[in-house]
């Protein structure tokens, strides 16, 4: 069975784990942390990243897009979240990979801020962060359509948004109440609703 490396607190692991539950493929799970296992995870993913998805004792494949990418070669046809080619395709990979890279942010805005000791922490770097969070809600909602991101069909651009919503909403507290981002606010809740989310909960780490 494929083991799935690291937190379900990351939005990167965890729109992985939904994809996975949505596609109905079992994994396993390693849970291995970053900060605190850090040689294993280096082992694993020369990055020293999450997640990592051990698909074969002699293959691991690191980055949640590549990852998604070999789920979606494997996954039954009708269930796939990402369109195989054209502006569908395009347009699914361009608003999740806005999401994530909110999550990105949302990540080194935390490291900056939590992690650095506060004598040695950048102001510009930090408002920099923040305004390409803020930025990026704004480019999401304006870009996005209802019910779901692209119209009717569920995508991965759904999964990534409700995985990086509500990381984002959890760790940063500026952005704890994403009401100015109606359409992403109700986009997370009906995401946070799907099996395939309530099964792989987001956890504090
Ligand atoms: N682009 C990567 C980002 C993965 C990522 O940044 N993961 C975080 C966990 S939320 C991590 O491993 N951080 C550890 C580090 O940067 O040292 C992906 O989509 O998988």
């Amino acid at each position: 069975m494929m083991i799935l490396v690291g937190q379900l607190d990351s939005p990167f692991v965890r729109r992985v784990a939904a994809t996975m539950s949505h596609y109905d493929i079992a994994f396993d799970r390693h849970v291995l942390s970053v900060f605190g296992d850090r040689d294993e995870v280096m082992r694993l993913n020369p990055l020293g990243k999450v997640p990592a998805l051990i698909i074969d004792e002699g293959e691991t494949l690191v980055d949640s897009a590549v990852i998604i990418d070999y789920l979606d070669e494997i996954a039954p046809p009708e269930r796939r979240l990402t369109p195989s080619a054209g502006p569908g395709r395009r347009n699914v990979l361009r608003l999740a990979t806005v999401a994530m890279g909110i999550s990105e942010r949302a990540v080194q805005l935390r490291v900056e801020t939590v992690r650095r000791p506060a004598h040695l922490q950048s102001e510009e770097f930090i408002d920099n962060y923040r305004r390409s969070i803020r930025d990026s809600l704004d480019y999401l909602e304006r870009e996005t359509e209802t019910p779901w991101s692209t119209g009717e069909t569920l995508s991965q651009a759904d999964f990534s948004a409700t995985a990086a919503l509500t990381h984002l909403s959890a760790k940063v507290e500026e952005f704890a109440d994403l009401r100015a981002w109606p359409k992403l606010a109700a986009i997370r809740e009906t995401g946070e609703a799907l099996g395939a989310f309530k099964s792989n909960p987001f956890m504090e780490g």
